[in-house]
């Protein structure tokens, strides 16, 4: 059986470390001690029990364990490069790992400083978590795997059958950034506005904030242009990336979207690793991003407000 180690026992963490343990080695890292008696709610809503091996980083540290074929890093994206940190020293360098995280700030980074393969995933699945020993499966999605320079492509084959044999629908592309930036675009358009407004995904669709939803795919898609990111129905332009924003808006309307839980669970955002790239890209590109900007202040306030 071949081992794979999960850092991060969030809602996906805990859903892949569910799906892989009947067919795989599994070990779920964390900073803190989790209960080893897990359960998971199935979109079904059926009840499994699952014994996970919950350890912390220190247990990690102190004991040896089995070398993993896979470590799958499923943190927020802005804490994903220092868990890679705290594991530098326990496994191989050539370990492949796998990314989860959303934006585009970690993945870039760590497929630079890591000397194995970096795989990179976007997923769909639902899932949230129902305190230290739960996590929902909420709904049924899609996960995509690639990597940045298309050099692993048998090894994102690999991924994607353990994946569907667990249970979860995967598909290799080689296309991952486009998918990646895709995601992001889409997540800048919605996130910070719920987040900085309080309100759920479809209230965008309503004045004053559908003019605020233009007024930032209007910069999001210049960006997107320059760096050749098409939207995925293969239109050009700012018409396209607002058709997609729009849909996303009505297909989740009744989302409270992950900035908005964040803010509301007084967390850092994921501002860094979603609306960073575009700022950055944008000066980059010496075209306008005030509106980005000042979400991102915005939202710099209010996490200065509650996070100590
Ligand atoms: O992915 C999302 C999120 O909540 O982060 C969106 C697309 C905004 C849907 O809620």
């Amino acid at each position: 059986m071949i081992t794979h180690w999960i850092i991060g026992p969030g809602a996906i963490g805990r859903l892949l470390a569910h799906s892989l343990a009947p067919l795989a080695e599994v070990v779920v890292i964390g900073r803190r001690a989790l209960p080893a008696q897990q359960l998971l709610t199935t979109p079904e809503s059926e009840q499994r029990a699952q014994h996970l091996n919950m350890v912390t980083l220190a247990e990690l540290a102190s004991e040896a364990h089995e070398q993993p074929a896979f470590v799958h890093i499923t943190t927020k994206a802005m804490a994903a490069e220092a868990a890679l940190e705290n594991l530098k020293n326990v496994i191989a360098p050539t370990t492949p790992l796998v990314l989860w995280q959303n934006g585009f700030l970690a993945q870039p980074r760590i497929n630079q400083s890591w000397s194995g393969p970096v795989l990179c995933s976007t997923t769909t699945e639902g899932a949230y978590l129902t305190g230290n020993d739960g996590v929902v499966h909420a709904g049924h999605g899609h996960t995509y795997i690639g990597d940045l320079k298309n050099q692993h492509g048998a090894l994102a084959e690999t991924v994607v059958q353990m994946l569907t044999q667990a249970g979860l629908a995967a598909t290799k592309v080689d296309d991952i950034r486009n998918r990646l930036w895709q995601k992001l675009a889409v997540n800048a358009a919605i996130n910070p506005l719920v987040a900085l407004h309080g309100v759920r995904n479809g209230a965008l669709g309503n004045a004053p904030y559908s003019g605020q939803v233009a007024a930032v795919v209007k910069e999001i898609a210049a960006i997107m242009s320059a760096e050749s990111i098409l939207p995925p129905a293969g239109e050009h332009g700012v018409d396209a990336w607002l058709a997609l924003v729009w849909q996303v808006v009505e297909n989740t309307a009744n989302n409270k979207a992950s900035m908005l839980q964040d803010v509301e669970a007084k967390r850092a955002t994921e501002r860094g690793a979603i609306l960073g790239p575009l700022i950055e890209n944008a000066q980059h590109h010496g075209l306008a991003c005030e509106v980005l900007q000042n979400l991102n202040g915005k939202l710099a306030a209010l996490e200065a407000g509650y996070l100590h």
